[in-house]
């Protein structure tokens, strides 16, 4: 289960219906052009707090089918709905996903306890892995290392996706969870986390920088430090310009310069301007 794994897009049309086609487009570009290790599906990345539970499926089992086995999925079900997690983990368990993983529960301050239980529960239910996706600043949940050593004394709980810049706590988890797999969040900080020892990194941008990012872990894991900073340099220059003119519509342009029918995002997500259009051209052509 180590490597880089996208955080999957969601294809959507003009109406924001889910577009199976460029679902598809989305899997096969990500396994035959940017040769990822696995997909990560509906995250954050997908839009995936937007959807239906029977959008969700849906999009479970088309990335399930056009994968084939060919690479690892992980299946995003977490909810602060709990029931909607328990159908959702099932159905993506049913299907074959390699993992499970969760966010932890958002909007209401649940207390630790409660949040302790949303896992067990889970997975009590599923049977299946579980990756935490741990990501303080959009859900306001912020744990400590004794708060993942609660939740990783459940075998299930067999790792985190950490989307959190404190390289402190970072450190501390891989060192003290040696057992345990931890996927870097942030694409703009994959070096420094490749640096102290994470497994893998799951992100958005690897839709399109999956290579470089493939050969800045592996450079680190070589030892080659200055090879990878420059690497790490040109991708921050990228992720930068992308997150100037709106991250995920940025991406979806970008694909679609590449052939692939990435779609619309999903409103209360606006509609991509001309001006937005034009330089994700110029974005592509300039690191493409
Ligand atoms: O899950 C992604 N997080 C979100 C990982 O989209 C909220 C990241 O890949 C970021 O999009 C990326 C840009 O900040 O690092």
């Amino acid at each position: 289960m180590k490597g880089i794994y996208s955080a999957l897009l969601t294809s959507f049309d003009k109406e924001g219906n889910i577009n199976e086609k460029g679902i598809r487009e989305l899997v096969r570009h990500n396994i035959d052009c940017v040769k990822v290790d696995g997909i990560y599906v509906n995250g954050s990345t997908g839009e995936n707090f937007m959807l239906s539970t029977e959008e969700k499926k849906k999009i479970f089992q088309i990335v399930k089918d056009e994968a084939d086995g060919k690479i690892k999925l992980i299946a995003q079900i977490g909810s602060i709905n709990l029931k909607e997690s328990i159908e959702l983990g099932n159905y993506a368990t049913e299907l074959g996903y390699d993992s499970l993983s969760a966010v932890t529960p958002f909007y209401y301050k649940f207390t630790f306890e409660e949040i302790k239980d949303y896992y067990n529960t889970i997975i009590k239910e599923t049977q299946n892995n579980m990756i935490i996706y741990s990501i303080p600043y959009l859900t306001g949940v912020d744990m400590g290392l004794d708060n993942f050593g609660e939740l990783f004394k459940n075998p299930k709980i067999i790792g985190v996706k950490f989307t959190n810049p404190d390289f402190y706590l970072l450190e501390r988890i891989i060192y003290t969870f040696p057992d345990k797999l931890v996927y870097s969040g942030f694409d703009e900080m994959l070096l420094p986390a490749a640096v102290v020892g994470v497994d893998g990194a799951i992100g958005s941008t690897f839709n399109v920088n999956g290579r470089r990012a493939k050969e800045i872990f592996d450079l680190v894991s070589k030892g080659k430090l200055k090879e990878a900073r420059e690497l790490q340099s040109i991708t921050n220059n990228l992720i930068t310009e992308i997150l100037n003119n709106g991250l995920y519509q940025t991406i979806k342009l970008i694909l679609e310069e590449f052939g692939v029918n990435a779609g619309y995002c999903k409103r209360p997500f606006r509609e991509s301007t001309d001006e937005m259009k034009k330089n994700a051209k110029e974005i592509f052509n300039k690191y493409f």
